[in-house]
């Protein structure tokens, strides 16, 4: 099993080495792809140091912030063509522990299309939150999973891990490129093809260092989307009933 973990940067100089270094310790097998949009800060020249050092990490420069999705599609992208048979998703600012994904690859041998490591689910949680947020994640992934009809409880996770067919079977360039819109996207094309997705309790923690590059607009709109889609869904099946 050949994996890549991909790990998009903004502006994280200082996560991105602590991030990279502990996933290359917790998963030696993996190989490691930085999608960096042209960071003002830097990130992608540091990864190109990186990169020289440790012949198993690789660097994909974008020539400027694209939002997260179509870094990781561009990432998506760079992996098929190589041939890997894995393809994982991280964050760089250490949210996503990489010391936790051997518990989402461990899915893939067992039939899994697709691993969400997950806040929402039992033994799940996040560090550093406050109240106020976890109950924004939750209603968001509820109403989510209300509308679109699938079971996933943490739909905007962004810790993850793809079946190389999974992503082969999707059309990536059709996939909404903002940011956790992207997440919901992805997960509702995967459930609608009939994939086994599988979801795996995570310690999510706040990051400590750097800025967030969500805001609360990218909330609204994943979630006018999440309406828009599973209005649209409901429509297809009336017609279709109705034929
Ligand atoms: N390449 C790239 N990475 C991005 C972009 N926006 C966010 N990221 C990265 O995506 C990851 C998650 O973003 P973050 O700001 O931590 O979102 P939050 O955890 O939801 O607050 C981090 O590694 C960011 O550096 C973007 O436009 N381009
Ligand atoms: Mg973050």
């Amino acid at each position: 099993m050949r994996v890549v973990t991909i790990i998009p940067t903004y502006n994280e100089l200082e996560s991105l080495p602590l991030t990279v270094g502990r996933l290359r310790a917790a998963v030696p097998d993996s190989d490691v792809l930085v999608v960096d949009d042209n960071s003002p800060d830097g990130t992608g020249r540091l990864a190109d140091e990186m990169a020289a050092a440790d012949s198993s990490i690789h660097v994909l420069h974008r020539t400027g912030k694209g939002g997260l999705g179509a870094a990781y599609i561009a990432g998506f992208r760079w992996a098929l063509e190589r041939g890997y048979d894995v393809l994982v998703e991280l964050d760089a600012d250490g949210s996503h522990q990489p010391e936790q994904l051997p518990s989402l690859l461990a899915e893939i041998p067992r039939g899994a299309d697709l691993v969400i490591g997950s806040r929402w689910v039992k033994g799940g949680s996040v560090v550093n939150w406050p109240l106020r947020r976890k109950l924004l994640s939750r209603a968001g992934s509820l109403y989510s999973r209300i509308m679109l009809g699938i079971g996933v409880r943490d739909i905007t996770a962004g810790f993850r891990a793809f079946r190389r067919e999974t992503l082969e079977a999707l059309d990536l360039s059709a996939v909404e490129s903002v940011g956790y819109g992207f997440q919901v996207d992805m997960t509702f094309r995967v459930a609608k093809l009939g994939k086994r997705i599988v979801e795996v309790p995570i310690t999510f923690v706040e990051r400590e260092l750097g800025v967030s590059k969500m805001s609360g607009n990218i909330v609204v709109e994943a979630m006018l989307n999440v309406t828009k889609w599973g209005l649209a869904a409901r429509w297809r099946k009336l017609a279709g009933r109705q034929a």
